[in-house]
């Protein structure tokens, strides 16, 4: 199932109830600024490749549980009676979950479209009696013309875990420019990152995540992804805002926020 949002002057987004995951935004008067792969399917259990996959209890394979936890696998609730340009959505604790981590939750996603910009909200609730720890992503996959022209800024003299040599370095490029396989963790990273284009860009504001991930698979890694078309590598970056490094310890009763801001 599909959800719509509208805003007044015309921007529109689309979220699929799998995941809660935001698959379409287009700002008013702009074009789609997410990239979703042509060849991902949207009504099978398959985790969606594209758009703004929630990741939840585990980043990556940071942990037991499946790669990047089980959010973005499940059907989130949509809670009615919202008005067109917000929807809440919600997962709670269920057999499947409790069978891979036995903790009692309740997730709470908040999209809110305006004429140019698009609110992702998470909460996380304890609503268990003992601590659990999680990390978190959005794992959004920002739609570019050509990846070699995309400059990514804000990232100078931030640590970085790169996740391809295992090492940890410091940024000193400003901007970013992907050029092969970049898979990063950006430690305790900027809260304001920008992805810029010839003819526009995307700021992207983070609120309670304390890292920024970017990834692009580029060529070869692109083409042994099933559920990428061949050419998808240069039409998309990944900067995700996330909280990985240093994962939450959530104590029970109490809720966890966290947001990101993307703006043309
Ligand atoms: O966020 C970057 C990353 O963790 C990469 O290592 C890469 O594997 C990517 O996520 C996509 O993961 P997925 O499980 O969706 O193929």
């Amino acid at each position: 199932m599909i959800t719509n949002l509208t805003s007044i002057n015309g921007a529109r987004a689309q979220i699929a109830h799998h995941g809660a995951q935001v698959i379409s935004w287009i700002p008013a008067n702009r074009a789609e600024q997410l990239f979703l792969s042509k060849t991902s399917p949207l009504d099978t259990d398959q985790a969606i490749r594209g758009g703004v996959p929630v990741i939840f209890p585990q980043f990556g394979a940071f942990g037991p549980l499946p790669k990047h936890g089980f959010a973005r696998d499940q059907i989130w609730q949509l809670r009615q009676s919202e008005s067109i340009d917000r929807a809440v959505f919600e997962l709670r604790d269920n057999e499947a979950t409790r069978a891979i981590w036995p903790h009692s939750f309740l997730a709470e996603l908040t999209i809110t479209l305006s004429d140019v910009a698009l609110d992702i909200d998470l909460t996380i609730h304890n609503t268990g009696t003992s601590e659990f720890e999680f990390s978190a992503a959005l794992h959004t996959y920002f739609r570019v013309d050509q990846i070699r022209d995309v400059r990514i800024t804000g990232l100078k003299n931030t640590r970085y875990r790169d996740s391809i040599a295992g090492t940890e370095c410091l940024e000193l490029a400003d901007p970013v420019i992907i050029k092969e396989h970049v898979d990063r963790i950006y430690m305790q990273a900027p809260t304001h990152v920008e992805v810029q284009q010839k003819h526009q860009r995307v700021v992207i504001q983070s609120k309670g995540f304390s890292d920024t991930v970017v990834w692009n698979p580029w060529e070869k890694l692109g083409a042994a992804i099933a559920d990428l078309e061949p050419d998808g590598y240069q039409h998309m970056v990944c900067v995700e805002s996330a909280a990985i490094t240093k994962p939450i310890q959530l104590s029970a009763g109490l809720i966890w926020r966290a947001s990101q801001r993307l703006a043309c």
